[in-house]
């Protein structure tokens, strides 16, 4: 039986038209599985239920994500095996500002 560790984040930005959030992968290091089934890192907008925008694992860095006004990003790891993990850092606000076209 596959348990399941889940931690998740949601990031709000203000719900001002034009403010986005923006989300960059520094580090990447997750155990990789076929189809990236037991440990993983998922992006949604908006939620849990949003639009899915990444499922990875493994050690290939993600391309950023700009998404609308929020983001939910969801690790889960089961009790198998060990990595370092992942590092990523979020920017909000507008386009223009973060340097998003
Ligand atoms: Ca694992």
């Amino acid at each position: 039986m596959v348990q399941h560790h889940p931690f998740q984040m949601l990031t709000n930005s203000y719900p001002f038209p034009g403010n986005r959030v923006h989300i960059s992968f520094r580090r990447m290091d997750i155990e990789a599985t076929d189809f990236c089934n037991t440990d993983f890192v998922e992006v949604h907008e908006s939620g849990p239920s949003g639009p899915l925008l990444g499922h990875f694992c493994g050690n290939e860095i993600p391309a950023n994500i700009t998404a609308a006004r929020e983001l939910w990003v969801l690790f889960r790891t089961d009790a198998e095996g060990q990595a370092p993990g992942f590092l990523a850092d979020y920017s909000l606000g507008w386009l223009e500002k973060i340097g998003i076209s």
